[in-house]
């Protein structure tokens, strides 16, 4: 155990204290603590084994006893106490510059705030500005060291991203000359992250092209500018590289830029063995003559392929496959009817009301809605009895509705700790669909965690595991499980595996996937919105299905409601065991 740890153990708690608004004078001893122990010349272990630490000018004997705990377990109480207090994305804002406990508690309590993202949103939008202390210079301030931290952490999620090259795109369209331009690279293949942004240009007139880099949408600075070539960067802290092509080499580009690299190396090697060269510039003979090269399927027609959809150029397999005409037929957004996963204003943590939800998800074409709340454990969560009462009122909007949308009465309940659900099976049997999810208690050993799903999804009363995973991507790991003995056992019950289409989530992830497909497990796709806005979301679990080789048939809810209800009606149900009366105290 080295002493920087246990300043971070220290300074964290005093962090937590601080955003949890507890006791000052608590925070202030953890922080002395901590400049103590940063300073100490010796390991502060052996100061505690030899039971000096307490004496220590400055560290009291309470704080010493969180040291000794920690040194000796690893862990501390206090800290997982807190830590679960706290979103983890709160705790993130402090690594913001300028941004220490009272801010990221005020945009927390104040505004919702709960990751780096939503804090620069209140920071553009002018919600900051208002709150008492911050102002518009603050907010600027706050911006600014987002983008800054953006560009440490290096890397940007997928939905974050992709704005930005829809509008740069859009413009460099209205360039005269110019007669494509696309994304390729990871943002073209859909990866969860990404990285920097790759564009491309076909245009006969390049220079027209580059004169309007500097002005392109949301760049702060021109960091190369050639005749063909430039390489920005954005004020959200992305960088941009754009290329112009020729149009005869534009194809042979796109599919060079897209990569991966694996699948480029892949493929150059099979050009190799048909005696042929390729490159971004086109196809050629070992001469130099050029074949071909305007269109993508160019490059996979001369080593004898058909055109490989982006999602799969992982170098993962899709040379293989495509060689034996086994590539799959993936899903697309339009095969998806419903979504199963959305929350209405009855969970604490959403805001849209059930006939939003509806109208929304009508605009959007979805013939089916399945509603799914919180259940009691989660703050201000259904109970038993207000589930029931909550179903009767989607059933009676439903009945309203005439099928535009079809509402499905449902709900996200919780795997609690010990792999009971939070409800009585007497009114999860009431629902026509409920999602399963852990919510709480992440840091549980695997073989627990495991046993814990595995509880669940052998209670018969599960449709669907919720975010299988529990990551947040860049802010919260997923929870230790095995995976496989999951998809066994869910297989073997009939239960589904949740693509969590929230940007941030994407759970499963694509090899998971994967491998609930190889397990023989359906999937479903789904947005877990907590407003109407967010239904949209959809697409982006589509391409993380994408990227797991998923077709349309691997989707549960690509099939129509009749089919899917029929479907439903083959899982194995199990009888209730614990029933209504059990719920003590309730009171509607
Ligand atoms: P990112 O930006 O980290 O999210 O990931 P990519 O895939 O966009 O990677 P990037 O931007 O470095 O390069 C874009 C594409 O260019 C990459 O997917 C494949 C191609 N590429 C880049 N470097 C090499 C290379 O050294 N060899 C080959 N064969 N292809 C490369
Ligand atoms: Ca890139
Ligand atoms: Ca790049
Ligand atoms: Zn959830």
């Amino acid at each position: 155990m080295e002493n920087a740890e246990v300043v971070a153990m220290l300074g964290e708690i005093a962090d937590l204290l601080e955003l949890t608004l507890e006791n000052p004078f608590k925070v202030r001893a953890y922080r002395r603590a901590a400049q103590v122990v940063d300073t100490l010349p010796v390991p502060v272990a052996e100061l505690w084994e030899r039971g000096e630490l307490g004496s220590l000018p400055g560290v009291g004997a309470h704080t010493a006893a969180r040291i000794g705990e920690y040194v000796e377990h690893g862990t501390c109480d206090e800290l997982s106490r807190l830590r679960g207090k706290v979103p983890p994305g709160v705790l993130e804002l402090l690594q913001l510059e300028g941004v220490g406990p009272k801010t990221a508690a005020q945009a927390w309590k104040e505004l919702g705030v709960t990751s780096v993202d939503a804090l620069e949103e209140a920071a553009l939008d002018g919600r900051l500005a208002q709150l008492p202390r911050q102002g518009h210079k603050r907010a600027e301030a706050i911006a600014a060291a987002v983008a800054r931290h953006r560009s440490r952490k290096g890397r940007f999620l997928l939905h974050r991203a992709l704005p930005y090259a829809e509008a740069i795109l859009a413009r460099l369209r209205e360039v005269p000359g110019v007669k494509r331009a696309e994304a390729a690279g990871s943002v073209r293949r859909r990866k969860e992250t990404v990285g920097d942004l790759d564009l491309l240009v076909a245009s006969t007139a390049p220079e027209k092209v580059m004169r309007v880099v500097p002005g392109l949408p949301g760049v702060a600075k021109v960091l190369a500018l050639g005749p063909t070539r430039a390489t920005v960067r954005l004020r959200m802290g992305m960088q941009v590289d754009l290329r112009v092509l020729a149009p005869e080499s534009y194809g042979a580009a796109l599919h060079y830029f897209t990569g991966n690299k694996v699948h480029n190396i892949a493929v150059r090697t099979l050009a190799v063995h048909r005696g042929l060269k390729v490159s971004e510039y086109g196809v050629f003979t070992k001469r130099g003559r050029r074949l071909s090269g305007e269109r993508e399927e160019d490059v996979f027609r001369a080593v004898g392929l058909p055109w490989i959809p982006p999602e799969l150029r992982e170098g993962l397999g899709e040379l293989e496959a495509a060689a034996r005409h086994r590539l799959p037929h993936l899903v697309e957004e339009e095969d998806l009817l419903g979504d199963m996963h959305v929350h209405s204003d009855a969970s604490s943590d959403a805001s849209s009301t059930l006939e939003e939800l509806a109208s929304a998800a009508r605009a959007l074409g979805r013939r089916y809605v399945a509603i799914t709340d919180h259940s009691r454990s989660r703050p201000r969560g259904l109970t038993n009895r207000q589930l029931l009462r909550h179903a009767q009122d989607i059933r009676r909007l439903d009945t309203g509705l005439k099928g535009r949308p079809h509402l499905l009465a449902g709900i996200e309940v919780d795997i609690l700790a010990d792999g009971a659900l939070d409800l009585a099976d007497e009114a999860l049997e009431s629902l026509d669909w409920v999602v399963g999810s852990v919510h709480s208690r992440f840091q549980m050993p695997a073989r627990e965690m495991t046993a814990r799903i595995v509880a669940a999804l052998q209670s018969g009363h599960v449709h669907v595991l919720g975010h299988p995973s529990g990551r947040l991507i860049g802010s919260r790991d997923a929870y230790a499980f095995d995976l496989e003995q999951v998809l066994e056992v869910a297989r073997e019950e009939g239960v589904a595996m949740e693509v969590n289409a929230q940007p941030e989530r994407l759970d499963l992830t694509d090899t998971a996937c994967r491998m609930a497909l190889q397990a023989k497990v359906p999937l479903v796709i789904s947005s877990d919105a907590h407003h109407a806005r967010h239904l949209e979301n959809l697409r982006y679990g589509v391409w993380v299905a994408r990227r797991g080789w998923a077709e349309g048939k691997d989707v549960l809810n690509t099939r129509t409601l009749p089919e899917l209800r029929r479907h439903l009606g083959r899982v194995r149900r199990v009888p209730a065991r614990t029933r209504l009366e059990e719920e003590p105290g309730v009171t509607l």
